[in-house]
């Protein structure tokens, strides 16, 4: 057997197993996993003796040159933020095409490959996002697109250019059945943030802590349970993405207790950051607003609870980086400081997930490391239909990995980040891991201190059919029994 790359004496980990081994890696797979693998003159060769070796970090929600309602503008586009992610030891990352109410899906997919194309320097899929389910989307765009790899789909509940009603929401997961995708829902009730807004502003109520306010947890809980219900009068599994605290995690266990298939995300800033990060002084808590809002301690334990014991299938960044200052486009609003209902929500993360995580979560005693692999890379590519190709250690799969520096203690700075945000929420802390090295497909695209990458490099990947999406017989569905089930 020849190879190009040995990565040797791997402490390698897996969402099941740590060994010893060495990896060799031809034509940008694995293909062989064992004990003094034999180079010829042409392998390259790494020591990663003393390290741990994870599979390529797979986030599976971040925003990426995205279209937003003007004057909001996302940071990174696909070279920034693949670059980022690449440098924070994220291989694979899956984006929202997002469908402009009034336009096809189709022309958002084609919109977004132009975006991507010649850019990415990380390999990536697409979900999509439906804001205007015409009966065209339900019953000829979405079931062709589908077929054609892009097997995931973003519904809002709230968001006044993205929201759906109840009916559409069932309409939607009615497609999601049919046809095989992931529905994956934002849940917060809008009228009540709406309401809830309107009196904090006729109060003068303004400043970026009261965004927090106006999303308090009943309105994650109340959307959350909601979405439970039409999904299970639909009987199709559902993902909750970005869950923030104890209310929805209630909902959730209860959905699962009857035998529900309801899957769940959070991010690190349900993890890290609180409701006093909004407050900070001056302006600088907009650097914190996003949605749903950043909770306080104890809703942040029950969230660490909800990753030890499964809850929780992944942790993604919902990287949605908007600049603080610049000239326009950011919270800032080129230099005013605008009422919190207008302050672009979302914050950048795709370079800390896997740190933060590795650092305060596995190194901190939280959660171990074959979790930390589950929850970062092996469920995500399982959930949108990207494994084993993505998210494993294992022979046939890319050779994307993770080489770490657990040795070191490494300041997070944003000057030392790669996107294009000008700021991190996470300025200052000291985290006890970083990446030493990332590979992507055999090919070095961090070497710890510089991002060695190539724009353009970044593959586009048709998702499979999830397993997680298929509806598991159950005796309880009414549809079972009416005969509604094809
Ligand atoms: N939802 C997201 O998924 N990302 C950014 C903002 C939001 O509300
Ligand atoms: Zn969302
Ligand atoms: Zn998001």
């Amino acid at each position: 057997m020849s190879f190009d790359l040995i990565v040797r004496r791997a402490q390698v980990a897996t969402a099941a197993d740590l060994f010893l081994c060495d990896i060799g890696i031809a034509g940008g797979r694995i293909t062989a996993l064992g004990e003094r693998l034999q180079a010829d003159a042409h392998t390259r060769e790494i020591d990663a003796a003393g390290r741990f070796v994870t599979p390529g970090g797979v986030d599976a929600h971040c925003h990426l040159d995205q279209p937003m309602l003007p004057p909001a503008r996302l940071a990174d586009d696909f070279e920034t933020g693949t670059r980022s992610a690449a440098c924070g030891g994220t291989t694979t990352v899956i984006p929202f095409a997002a469908q402009q109410k009034g336009h096809s899906v189709q022309a958002a997919v084609e919109d977004y490959h132009r975006r991507a194309d010649g850019k990415a320097s990380v390999d990536y899929a697409f979900h999509l996002i439906v804001s205007d389910p015409t009966p065209t989307v339900l019953h000829e765009e979405l079931p062709a697109l589908i077929e054609q790899g892009y097997t995931s789909f973003k519904i809002y509940m709230t968001y006044d250019d993205m929201k759906l009603d109840d009916r559409q929401l069932l309409e939607l997961l009615e497609v999601a059945r049919r046809h095989g995708a992931m529905a994956m829902i934002h849940a917060e009730n809008t009228d009540a943030i709406a309401f809830l807004t309107e009196r904090l502003l006729g109060a003068g109520k303004t400043a970026p802590r009261f965004h927090g306010l106006s999303r308090p947890s009943p309105v994650e809980r109340e959307a959350t349970h909601r979405a439970i219900t039409l999904a299970e009068l639909v009987d199709v599994p559902i993902l909750i993405v970005h869950v923030s605290g104890a209310e929805a995690v209630e909902q959730i266990r209860w959905a699962r207790g009857k035998g529900l298939n309801v899957q769940a995300e959070t991010c690190p800033q349900y993890l890290f950051l609180t409701q006093d990060d909004m407050a900070l002084e001056g302006f600088l808590g907009a650097r914190c607003v996003c949605s749903p809002p950043p909770r306080d301690k104890a809703n942040q334990q029950v969230i660490w609870d909800g990753l030890v014991d499964g809850l929780f299938s992944i942790v993604s960044s919902d990287h949605a980086p908007f600049n603080y200052d610049g000239d326009s486009g950011g919270k800032r609003l080129g230099g005013k400081e605008p009422a919190f209902p207008y302050i672009p929500n979302g914050i950048p993360g795709i370079e800390t997930r896997l740190p933060l995580l590795f650092s305060e979560g596995v190194l901190a005693g939280r959660i171990s490391l074959q979790q930390f692999v589950a929850l970062t890379a092996t469920n995500a590519a399982r959930l949108y239909g990207l494994y084993p190709r993505k998210g494993t250690i294992a022979v046939g799969s890319d050779a994307d990995l993770v080489i770490w520096n657990t040795g070191t203690p490494h300041t997070i700075r944003n000057e030392t980040l790669h996107h294009a945000a000008d700021y991190t929420p996470y300025e200052g802390m000291e985290l006890q891991a970083w990446p030493a090295m990332t590979l992507l497909r055999g090919e070095t695209v961090w070497d710890g201190e510089h991002f060695l990458g190539r724009a353009g490099a970044g593959r586009f990947l048709r998702c499979d059919k999830p397993e997680a999406a298929r509806p598991r017989p159950r005796q309880t569905s009414w549809r079972r029994w009416e005969g509604l089930d094809e």
